[in-house]
């Protein structure tokens, strides 16, 4: 951590609580006294960000002076979690906040708690992109990243009676003190209207565009701070506070909802992280997204260059999954009308500056637009499409003779559908998956015609977390025992974490291990006591008191809820640990079952697992036989903030996908730099973690293979199992028929994904957990070995690949 002498320290605290005084009266009217925590936050946050502007601007400005190769990553979501922290600690201002809080008699803590999450992205896709923007900052990579400025983020999850509603997350409700509007850079964008064909300058028929709507797209920069100060921007586009987008006409037409339509564009999250095809908004979005950024790009790339001769060189654009594909036929037809280049040569540097990253084989996930709405709404762009596609299915029917599969199989438009992952990989020089495991599965089945037709396009970049983030600033007591061991150069290179390994063997290595994650322990404990009511259908708190202590086995599975993650397996075993110890309680584990995750509104089984987790607490966590050895503990609106209080105080880690199905997951690195262990299927980037780690320190692998699942299934000969799925049934755990019905589809989902198939090895694994649990020196060991083993999960990393693989850009 960056230290500064303590004389200069206190003279600067001085003119800090001046400053910040000075900032209440004159933009909030209050005095430090009357001033609120909250708007205490947002004053000190006014303070730092006035430093990091300096950085911010001259970064900006020796990127255009060098006329080097930029990045641009386009990303639907991001969940860069609070800021402050991070951004503070990276421009070494934290011990100077510290002592300036306490000079003015206040509580650090209280106020930084009052920093929203900006909850901007639904799960993995989003976080991975702030992780990767944390290292293209720290390790000053020329980038830019461009996003949606939600008005809403993803919904805020109130559980009532264990049902999930959804409430809308106002998190723009007091200023974003982060955001700075940069209205004169605000862009136009097109929507529906009809083309009219004419020729370019060398011959090429492109399309105006006439009775078209036009939406403003106006920029919010979010400065993303490097370790050590360095700095790129977030770029956000909001079509809200431009009032000339709403349609007066059709207001005076009566069509209320239409005037206001273009208003609201960048409003919401779309909750649905798997199947929301269709919905005019989202495809408004995206495009918002995709013709706002364009557009940003071309204007930075022309105030340095006055032809297009190197715009191929000089632009790299990472798209973030296909949500941004529709970057490809906008940037084909700009360059070929507005620029009139050769349809084949605007084809051509449109690929040579995109790649794309697909983080889901799940069917339902891979976007599919109606051509009838794209057609409409799109008109241009789908012309684009169309005559791409055509080109692509003739060269193949030129040079195949059994083509006809083929193209219905790689072709973009079919079935009425524009395949939205077909163009992104035929749009692309480089396609990635985000782990070994996943971009095999793509080669050898989702995109495998692909594959075959263009091996070199497909490579693999391994997802990561920042080490800063999840470890630095989100466990410092950890961070601190690590720095004191191997120094603190692991912040900014993490390979040097392996030599903790050093120290595995080490006994008082080892209890102070323990006693950091009695801390955490500790802290998250007072975070459920606190703010982790069980509430019933009128809100109502219902829960009474927690029996969990730090000497519990904290055991948590913290992601969204979908079926192929599988809770419901982690929820039958938690039943099946209940009738064990109902059974014999004696020589037990004592074990808290931690939950956190949400899930689309949509998804009624996902809805009916959480149900199931809360009817299974209500049963469990006060039954006298077991309340002291058995918790289910479920953290109601995870996000970002949540993760962060979870992890460094978990000592098990779910990881148990069917294997197969989870692309990567970051989670089970977050856990393991935390020193959690991890239960975990042969699926996604656990089998790199293993690896890494080795055979010997990770011990709770389960779950039969891709391959060996292909021929298993449940023979229902597990009297354990066959009780513990009973319960779904037997009215045991329902406290209503409506229960009754939702844990009874739940039994009809057994058979799928597996969860049956591995239950009975995760059963025998979870003994397993027990046991070494009861061994706290061999287990510290075992959990400073993964630790020492996480050096290629950071960000650090898979920046450094996709730059060597994919972008070739200059620091
Ligand atoms: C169209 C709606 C929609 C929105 C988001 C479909 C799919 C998504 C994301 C791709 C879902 C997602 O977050 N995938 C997760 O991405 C992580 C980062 O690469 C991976 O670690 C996870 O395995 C993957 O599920």
């Amino acid at each position: 951590m960056i230290k500064m002498n303590s004389l200069d320290l206190n003279l600067l605290a001085d003119s800090l609580v001046e400053k910040t005084k000075r900032y209440l009266i004159s933009h909030m009217g209050k005095t430090l006294e009357e001033a609120r925590d909250e708007e205490l936050f947002r004053a000190l946050a006014h303070m730092v960000r006035d430093e990091i502007m300096l950085n911010f601007l001259e970064t900006e400005r020796a990127i255009q002076k060098n006329k080097i190769r930029r990045l641009y990553y386009l990303s639907m979501e991001y969940l860069p979690g609070r800021l402050f922290v991070n951004n503070a600690s990276n421009i070494a201002h934290m011990d100077l906040i510290q002592l300036a809080v306490q000079k003015m008699n206040r509580n650090l803590p209280n106020i930084l708690a009052k920093e929203n999450d900006p909850g901007l992205g639904s799960g993995g896709l989003g976080r991975l992109a702030a992780c990767l923007l944390d290292s293209l900052a720290t390790l000053q990579y020329p980038a830019l990243a461009y996003g949606l400025r939600y008005q809403y983020g993803t919904f805020e999850q109130q559980i009532r009676d264990g049902i999930q509603n959804e409430a809308p997350d106002c998190w723009l409700i007091n200023e974003n003190p982060w955001e700075i509007r940069q209205d004169l850079e605000k862009v136009i964008v097109k929507y529906s209207g009809h083309t009219k064909t004419f020729r370019n300058f060398v011959g090429d028929y492109v399309e105006t565009l006439e009775g078209n709507e036009e939406v403003w797209a106006v920029p919010y920069d979010m400065p993303i701070v490097g370790y050590k100060g360095s700095s790129l921007a977030l770029r956000l586009w909001s079509t809200k506070e431009s009032p000339r987008n709403f349609e007066l006409q059709r207001l005076n037409a009566g069509k209320i909802d239409e005037a206001a339509e273009n208003i609201i564009i960048s409003d919401v999250l779309y909750p649905n992280e798997l199947n929301e095809t269709g919905k005019r908004i989202r495809l408004k979005q995206e495009f918002l997204l995709v013709s706002a950024s364009l557009q940003d790009i071309i204007r930075r790339y022309l105030v340095m260059h006055d032809t297009f001769a190197d715009f191929a060189d000089k632009v790299r654009i990472q798209i973030n999954d296909t949500h941004p594909a529709l970057l490809i036929p906008e940037l084909i037809r700009i360059l070929n009308k507005d620029h009139d280049m050769p349809w084949k040569v605007a084809v051509d540097i449109t690929r040579a500056v995109t790649s794309y990253t697909n983080h889901t084989i799940m069917r339902e996930a891979l976007e599919e637009w109606e051509q009838p709405l794209m057609k409409t709404l799109l008109p241009r762009q789908y012309k684009v499409i169309e005559k791409l596609n055509h080109e692509f299915c003739e060269d193949i029917r030129k040079n195949r003779h059994d083509s006809h599969d083929l193209v219905r199989n790689l072709s973009i438009l079919e079935h009425g559908k524009v395949r939205m992952a077909n163009l992104s990989i035929i749009g692309s020089h480089k396609v990635n998956g985000v782990s070994a495991v996943h971009t095999n599965l793509l080669k050898s089945s989702v995109f495998k015609d692909f594959y075959e037709m263009w091996p070199d396009r497909f490579v693999n970049v391994t997802n990561g977390v920042s080490q800063r983030f999840w470890l630095l600033y989100t466990n410092p007591l950890l961070a601190q025992f690590i720095t004191d061991r191997i120094g603190d150069g692991w912040i900014v290179d993490f390979t040097q974490i392996k030599k903790l390994a050093d120290y595995a063997e080490d006994s008082q290595s080892q209890n102070e291990f323990w006693q950091i994650r009695k801390k955490n322990k500790d802290r998250f404990i007072s975070y459920l006591k606190h703010y982790c009511k069980v509430k019933n259908a009128h809100g109502k708190v219902v829960s009474t008191p927690l029996f969990i202590d730090h000497n519990f086995l904290f055991d948590a599975q913290i992601k969204r809820f979908h079926e192929y993650k599988r809770q419901l397996m982690d929820a039958l075993h938690i039943l099946m640990l209940y009738n064990d110890i109902q059974e014999n309680p004696s020589g037990r584990t004592p074990r808290a079952c931690i939950f956190a995750g949400k899930t689309a509104a949509g998804y009624i089984t996902a809805k009916n697992i959480i149900r199931l987790l809360f009817a299974i607490g209500r049963k469990v966590n006060h039954d006298p036989v077991t309340r002291r050895l058995l918790q289910v503990v479920f953290v109601e609106n995870y996000n970002v903030s949540k993760a962060q209080i979870i992890i460094p105080a978990s000592d098990i880690s779910e990881q148990i996908s069917m294997a197969g199905t989870e692309a990567s997951g970051t989670s089970v690195m977050k856990f393991a730099m935390n020193g959690a262990l991890t239960v975990a299927t042969h699926d996604g980037a656990n089998i790199e973690l293993s690896e890494s780690v080795g055979e010997k320190w990770w011990p709770f692998r389960f779950g039969l293979t891709v391959e060996q699942l292909e021929n298993a299934k449940y023979e229902y000969n597990n009297p354990k199992i066959n009780r513990a799925i009973e319960m779904l049934r037997d009215h045991s755990l329902a406290a209503n028929d409506d229960e009754h019905r939702a844990f009874c589809e739940l039994y009809t989902r057994l058979t799928h994904w597996h969860v049956l198939t591995d239950l009975e090895s995760f059963y025998q694994t979870q003994i397993g957990v027990d046991e070494l649990f009861k061994n706290p020196a061999l287990w510290a060991s075992y959990a400073i070995h993964n630790i020492a083993s996480t050096g290629p999960f950071t960000t650090d990393n898979c920046i450094q690949n996709y730059n060597q693989r994919i972008w070739q850009l200059t620091p």
